[in-house]
């Protein structure tokens, strides 16, 4: 049967429409793990805003933060899967699926924001080769600031940790308490004001921005500044998905992830300071850690630095010599 020609150019036109439409509303859910007043978050939000504006609405991204959609460790395989199309991982909580993803959570390789930097520039081609492997492409990192002790009781060297419930948040974190004797219960962030409200937390390593979100002045009582490491989060895209965009949104979200990085950077180490004030408002006693307390750390950083490279094999090797060079 022929058709008038007139519907066959109406069905085109009709055609032309939805696709047109369909560009016009994709959207993406950005899983994230951290809650919502956290800096890392409200990042992802001006990003996601950033993104919308840019590419004129083309693209929406609509951030889940605090675990809503995946707890933290599900979420980067929710993106390879592309059960989300984007998401925020802290590189650390990958550490046994591949040892790269670890080294910026080792104490004392690299504990300062400048150092922080060098790791990156050195992990950096490195994970975004694995991760294109995997499917997935690299936004943007940024730094958690640097990590101390948080305790209920004093602790003026490593032997007082001996037998103290302690949280960890990634493998490298329950390392610390094996050799410390601490006993570790691995919780993540979203659960940690519960696990504390019920006693199964007596101390943890982390950052100052993580004692404000939560409220760790409630239960616990001291923080020995210890600055062992900064950990990274990381935004990743799922690669189909990116693929799928035309090339304007694609280009749009790649110059929204430059900035949101330098941004990122600067609420980091600014957050860092305004954390510590809230801290002590709240009656947490912040303290330069003792020097026997340093050096103890020290000798467990050294430990598993060696233990890191003997698993991180080649890679290691390539990744710390980038980075000392
Ligand atoms: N806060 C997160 C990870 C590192 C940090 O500073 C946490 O404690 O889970």
């Amino acid at each position: 049967m022929k058709r008038p020609l007139f519907a066959v150019s109406g069905l085109i036109l009709a055609m032309s429409i939805f696709t047109s439409q369909a560009q016009a509303q994709v959207k993406w859910d950005l899983a994230s793990a951290y809650p919502t007043s956290n800096f890392h978050s409200e990042n992802l939000i001006q990003f996601a805003n950033d993104v919308d504006k840019s590419t004129g609405g083309k693209l929406k991204i609509t951030v889940h933060a605090n675990a809503s959609l995946f707890k933290a460790t599900e979420i980067k395989r929710a993106v390879q899967g592309g059960q989300a199309q984007a998401g925020e991982i802290i590189e650390a909580n990958y550490q046994n699926e591949w040892q790269i993803y670890g080294a910026d959570g080792l104490p004392f390789l690299a504990d300062s924001y400048e150092e922080s930097a060098k790791l990156q520039a050195a992990q950096k081609p490195l994970i975004e080769k694995k991760l294109a492997e995997q499917g997935m492409l690299y936004l943007y990192s940024t730094p958690w600031p640097p990590q101390g002790l948080f305790s209920k009781k004093p602790i003026t060297s490593a032997s007082d940790l001996k037998g103290i419930k302690w949280r960890a948040y990634s493998p490298a974190t329950a390392r610390i308490a094996d050799l410390v004797n601490a006993q570790p219960v691995t919780v993540q962030a979203a659960e940690l004001s519960q696990a504390l409200a019920t006693g199964v937390v007596e101390a943890t390593m982390t950052s100052s921005a993580t004692g404000v979100d939560s409220k760790l002045f409630e239960h616990l009582k001291y923080y020995y500044d210890l600055q062992a490491w900064l950990p990274k989060n990381l935004v990743i895209v799922n690669k189909k998905s990116f693929d799928s965009l035309d090339k304007s949104s694609q280009d749009a979200l790649l110059k929204a992830a430059a900035s949101a990085e330098a941004r990122g950077l600067a609420a980091s180490k600014r957050v860092n300071q305004e954390a510590k004030d809230k801290l002590k408002a709240n009656g947490i006693q912040i303290m330069p850690p003792s020097p026997q307390l340093t050096a103890d750390m020290k000798k467990v950083g050294d430990t598993m630095l060696k233990e890191w490279l003997e698993k991180a094999g080649p890679d290691g090797k390539t990744l710390l010599d980038t980075y000392r060079r």
